[in-house]
C-alpha cells in the first residue's frame, strides 16, 4: 500500500517566504468553508453558517443501518442503533467549536493545509447520549485508559490511508466536566451530513479534531492510542523531528462582528464618522471568558468592553461583547483581545508552530471611516 500511495505521501510543508497560497490549498479552503463573521451576530449559528472541516469525503450514510459499537475493554460491548441511542435520556449542549488550524493562514512562514484567516468557527445547539452514561452501561474495565472513536470516513494523509480517528483519555471521555456527548441533533434538527449525519462526538471545550464526525465504533483501549490524528497530525511542534505537545482545549480568542459595510475585493471595512456600535463574540475551551478589551488603534491603548452577563446555562457557548467607539475619517484598525477565568489571554505577538495550531493572535480589522461629506451610496 505505501509504495502505491507513494506520490500522495508528501510530508506537511511550509510555505517559502514568497510563496502565494497554492491550488491545493484553494481546493481545501472551497471544501471547507468559515463562519461568515456577521454570522458572528446570532447566540445560536444557523446551521449552514456553522464552519465545516473534513479531511477526506462525507461518507454516504443510511440513519436506517447506522450502527454505534462500544467494545474493547468493556465488560458488556453495544451495539445500538439510533432509536436506541435516541430512547435513552437526552441533553443538549450549547458548544462553541472552533478548528484548531483556525489562524494559521495568517502565520508567516505559513503551514500549508487547510488556510483559515479567523473564521474556523461556530456554536450550536448538540443533542444526544452523555458518552458516559453510554460507557456506564458497557461497563469499561479497570484496564481501559483511553476511548478511541472511529469515523465512517476513510482517506489517505501522508501517505497513510485510515479510517478518521481519535483517542480520548478516559477521565475526559468518561468525565461530567466537560460532559463529551454522542450527539444525533444539531440546533433541534438530525445532523447534516457535513457536521457528521446520523451521529458524531462533541467533547466542549476542546478543539474540534476531538469531535468526531460520522461516528460508527467507541473502543475501550489499555494504552494510549497512537494513530496519525493522535501522534502524527495535532501536535504543537517547532521541528519535524520532535514529538510536540498534543493539541487540545481550544485558546481564548475574540472576533469582532465586521462594523459597517465591505468592500468587496479587499474586505476592509467602511464606516461613517461618529459613534460606531462594536461588538462581538469571545470564548475559551479552558473557562468562560472573563474580560475583552478592545483596541481601535492598532493595539497602542486598549479599553474594557462589557461583556454580556454570565450564562452558566451555557458554560462552553461564546459570550458576546460590546463596545462604543466614535470614529474620526482616515484609516484604522480594530482589535479585541479575550482573557478567560483561567489567566489565559491572547498573544499580539504571532506563535508560530508548523501545523499552524492553536494559534490566537489577536485579530486586526482595518476599518475606513469616511469624510463627513462622502456622497450618497449608489441605489440609496
Ligand atoms: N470523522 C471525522 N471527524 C472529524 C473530521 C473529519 O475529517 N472526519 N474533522 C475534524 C475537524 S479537524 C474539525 S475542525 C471538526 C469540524 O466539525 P464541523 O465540520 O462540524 O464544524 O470535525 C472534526 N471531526
Ligand atoms: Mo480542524
Amino acid at each position: 500500500m505505501a509504495a502505491r500511495l507513494g506520490e500522495v505521501s508528501a510530508p506537511a510543508r511550509v510555505a517559502g517566504p514568497e510563496e502565494g497560497v497554492t491550488v491545493e490549498e484553494l481546493a481545501l479552503a472551497a471544501r471547507n468553508h468559515g463562519l461568515p463573521l456577521e454570522a458572528l451576530r446570532y447566540d445560536v449559528t444557523p446551521p449552514g453558517l456553522h464552519y465545516v472541516l473534513t479531511h477526506y469525503d462525507i461518507p454516504a450514510a443510511d440513519p436506517d443501518t447506522w450502527r454505534l459499537t462500544v467494545r474493547g475493554e468493556v465488560r458488556e460491548p453495544l451495539t445500538l442503533d439510533l432509536d436506541a441511542l435516541r430512547a435513552r435520556p437526552a441533553v443538549t449542549r450549547r458548544v462553541t467549536m472552533e478548528c484548531a488550524g483556525n489562524g494559521r493562514a495568517l502565520l508567516s512562514p505559513r503551514p500549508v493545509s487547510q488556510p483559515w484567516l479567523v473564521e474556523a468557527v461556530g456554536t450550536a445547539e448538540w443533542t444526544g447520549v452523555p458518552l458516559r452514561a453510554l460507557l456506564a452501561e458497557a461497563g469499561v474495565r479497570p484496564a481501559a485508559v483511553e476511548a478511541v472513536f472511529t469515523g465512517a470516513d476513510h482517506g489517505v494523509e501522508r501517505g497513510v490511508e485510515q479510517d478518521y480517528r481519535r483517542g480520548l483519555p478516559l477521565a475526559v471521555a468518561a468525565g461530567d466536566d466537560p460532559g463529551v456527548l454522542v450527539a444525533y441533533a444539531m440546533n433541534g434538527a438530525p445532523l447534516p451530513p457535513q457536521h457528521g449525519h446520523p451521529l458524531r462526538l462533541v467533547v466542549p471545550g476542546w478543539y474540534g479534531m476531538a469531535h468526531v464526525k460520522w461516528l460508527r465504533d467507541i473502543t475501550l483501549a489499555d494504552r494510549p492510542f497512537t494513530g496519525f490524528q493522535q501522534t502524527t497530525a495535532y501536535r504543537l511542534r517547532q521541528s519535524p523531528e520532535e514529538p510536540g505537545e498534543p493539541v487540545t482545549r481550544i485558546a481564548p480568542r475574540a472576533l469582532l462582528l465586521p462594523p459597517g459595510f465591505p468592500d468587496f475585493m479587499s474586505r476592509v471595512r467602511v464606516v461613517r464618522p461618529g459613534e460606531v456600535r462594536l461588538e462581538g463574540r469571545a470564548w475559551s475551551g479552558h473557562a468562560p471568558v472573563a474580560r475583552v478589551e478592545v483596541s481601535t488603534d492598532g493595539g497602542a491603548g486598549w479599553q474594557d468592553a462589557e461583556l454580556d452577563p454570565p450564562d452558566a446555562a451555557h458554560p462552553w457557548a461564546w459570550r458576546r461583547w460590546r463596545h462604543r467607539w466614535t470614529a474620526a475619517p482616515g484609516r484604522h484598525v480594530l482589535s479585541a483581545r479575550a482573557t478567560d477565568g483561567q489567566g489565559h489571554t491572547q498573544p499580539l505577538d504571532q506563535p508560530w508552530n508548523r501545523g499552524g495550531f492553536a494559534v490566537n493572535l489577536v485579530q486586526r480589522v482595518e476599518v475606513h471611516c469616511l469624510d463627513g461629506a462622502a456622497g450618497e451610496p449608489e441605489g440609496s
